[in-house]
């Protein structure tokens, strides 16, 4: 049973029909499937279908688009199920996607995950310059900032960041971490990020961990 709702999803995402898309992820939920089960193997599965076919020129960019719509009202009707936020925050983070990149569902997730993992939350969408992380960073007394990049072209506009800490004699206050799909650890080591993960979940847990390690020494 859940694995057909669960197939729906994707197959409704693939299409791009937001409004069957929530209705089914409500019931899905009704049903009483796990919200993880539903993000991973319906909506982020549908979502890499999509990309296949994005890759191989079998769709394009209006049908991305219409599929990464469905994605995010999916995304919005789980959001308080994955989300279970306590009272106390355990940090600041502001999060955003690089300069020139206007990808946001992995962000988004990233975003929630931390929101679930305690974290006062400064999301600065996407197409975000050195600037705007910094003078954010300092506005508010991060503990974390936090990049996305899914493009291969974009990827270097994280060092910039980094690049623009280390000219303003910041870098040091700042627990700077970096993802999306293009982003590996080789490449987080050389542009001297402190921690690349590879999906959202595992950014909370290494966010908190880190933060909680930083305020005990
Ligand atoms: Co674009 N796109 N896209 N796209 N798009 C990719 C990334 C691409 C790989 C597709 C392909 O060719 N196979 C390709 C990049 C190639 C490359 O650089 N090597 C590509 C391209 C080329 C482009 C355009 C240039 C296409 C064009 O215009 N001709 C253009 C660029 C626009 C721009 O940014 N300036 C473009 C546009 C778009 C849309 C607007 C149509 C749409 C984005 C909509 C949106 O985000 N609101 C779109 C989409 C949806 C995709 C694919 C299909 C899916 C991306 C996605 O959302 N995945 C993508 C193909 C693919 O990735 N297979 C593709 C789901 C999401 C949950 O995964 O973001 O990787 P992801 O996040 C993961 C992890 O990476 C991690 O957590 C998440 C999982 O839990 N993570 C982090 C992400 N950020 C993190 C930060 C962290 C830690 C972990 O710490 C801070």
């Amino acid at each position: 049973m859940s694995a057909e709702i669960i197939n729906e999803i994707s197959e409704f995402l693939q299409k791009g029909r937001a409004k069957n898309v929530k209705k089914l992820v409500e019931e899905a939920l009704d049903q009483g499937v796990n919200p993880k089960e539903i993000l991973n193997d319906g909506l982020l599965a549908g979502m890499m279908i999509v990309g296949g076919k994005f890759k191989r020129n079998e769709v394009f960019v209006p049908e991305v688009l219409v599929a990464a719509r469905a994605m995010s009202a999916g995304i919005s009707i789980l959001e308080p199920k994955l989300v279970e936020v306590g009272n106390e925050p355990i940090g600041k983070a502001v999060v955003g996607t690089v300069k020139g990149d206007l990808h946001d569902i992995g962000k988004n997730l990233v975003v929630m995950m931390l929101k679930g993992a305690g974290f006062e939350i400064y999301d600065l969408g996407t197409d975000v310059d050195a600037d705007t992380f910094i003078t954010k960073a300092e506005e508010v007394g991060a503990d974390v900032i936090g990049m996305s990049a899914l493009l291969t072209t974009t990827m270097p506009n994280m060092k910039d960041v980094i690049d623009e800490l280390n000219e303003k004699g910041l870098r040091e206050k700042y627990i700077v971490m970096v993802g999306g799909a293009p982003v590996n650890d080789t490449f987080a080591k050389q542009i001297g990020a402190d921690y690349y993960t590879a999906d959202a979940p595992s950014a909370a847990e290494v966010a908190k961990e880190a933060v909680l390690k930083r305020k005990s020494a």
